[in-house]
């Protein structure tokens, strides 16, 4: 947004440490204000002071296992925040554009493959029970109010900047770990387990080119691969030359009590309509991922 000259606005919650680390190089362009998605009303001022004309909303509890053990402010972050956003937009601010983050998690047991925008919805965890309830809410401020108010689901969308606690990070950051002699195994959950992976700055351009159409419309944004936890570990593995077979292991601990078994998106629509197709596929991205994690390791001491 900054390239193409945005005036950036970021909503936060304060905390007593500071957590700008993956914002660091930005956050002197940017203008940061204080609310939160449990409190209406700092949401409504925030709207209120800025007069944003796009609205983009990807927070929440996001953490698919933690969603089993906070469900219910899960659905405080994940559901009933989107509505709080779309209440303030429709007091203060209802000529504004509203994205919401919509998740491929909604398919859950997927019902149909490939998922495209009429695939039925079968969550099957709380974070994608609530990610439902934000996306129909979003149709339903758009059918009621007329608001510019669309919801892109997204495939998983991995970069370096993705939290160490998710797989593809959890993995990348593990390789150059034990690359570099600091640790010497990695304990993993079901490795089976098929995702449709790619590269998450080129799902961001997605995210705004469905906010310079004319006409709201929901899409789905993938690569319409799909690889396991396994397959995504050797091509990781293998960016440092070693054998994912001798370092992985199996820890329960790391398995959900309902789990997410094969995904892989239908993006023709996101091609036809907004010509949008993503460039790097899933071998790519873990090179990216490890030589990220690699020249971080190196840097520090731990
Ligand atoms: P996901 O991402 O649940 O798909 O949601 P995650 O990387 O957490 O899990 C992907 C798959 O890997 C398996 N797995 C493990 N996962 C984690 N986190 N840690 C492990 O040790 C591990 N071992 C195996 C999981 O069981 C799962 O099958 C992500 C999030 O970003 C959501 O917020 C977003 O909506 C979706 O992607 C699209």
């Amino acid at each position: 947004m900054l390239t193409k000259n945005y005036d950036v606005y970021g909503v936060n919650r304060r905390t007593s440490t500071s957590n700008y680390d993956r914002i660091k190089d930005i956050v002197d362009k940017i203008t940061l204000v204080q609310g939160d998605l449990l409190d209406q009303h700092s949401l409504t001022s925030a709207i209120h002071e800025i007069q944003p004309d796009e609205i983009y909303n990807l927070a929440a509890q996001s953490f698919v296992p933690t969603s089993w053990n906070q469900p219910v402010l899960t659905g405080e972050f994940t559901a009933l925040g989107v509505t709080r956003i779309l209440e303030a937009i429709r007091l203060v601010r209802p000529e504004a554009k509203f994205y919401q983050a919509s998740s491929s998690e909604m398919f859950g047991k997927a019902q149909k493959t490939p998922q495209d925008e009429k695939t039925p919805f079968y969550p099957r965890s709380p974070y994608g029970v609530a990610k439902v309830y934000g996306h129909w809410i979003t149709v339903n401020y758009r059918e009621s109010y007329n608001i510019f108010a669309v919801s892109g689901i997204l495939f998983n969308h991995e970069s370096p900047r993705r939290g160490l606690e998710f797989s593809t990070r959890k993995i990348c950051h593990a390789v150059a770990r034990i690359k570099l002699k600091k640790q010497k195994t990695l304990k993993l959950g079901n490795l089976k387990s098929k995702r449709d992976w790619g590269y998450a700055p080129e799902y961001v351009e997605a995210m705004w080119l469905m906010l310079q159409r004319s006409k709201p419309q929901d899409f789905v944004i993938g690569t319409g691969e799909t690889h396991s936890v396994e397959e995504f570990a050797e091509a990781a593995f293998a960016v440092v030359g070693l054998d994912w077979r001798k370092y992985i292991e199996i820890d329960k601990k790391f398995l959900r009590p309902a789990e997410v078994d094969y995904l892989v998106a239908d993006p023709s629509e996101a091609r036809r309509i907004l010509g949008w197709k993503h460039r790097t596929d899933y071998r790519k991205l873990a090179e990216i991922m490890v030589l990220a994690d690699l020249e971080r390791e190196r840097e520090s001491r731990g």
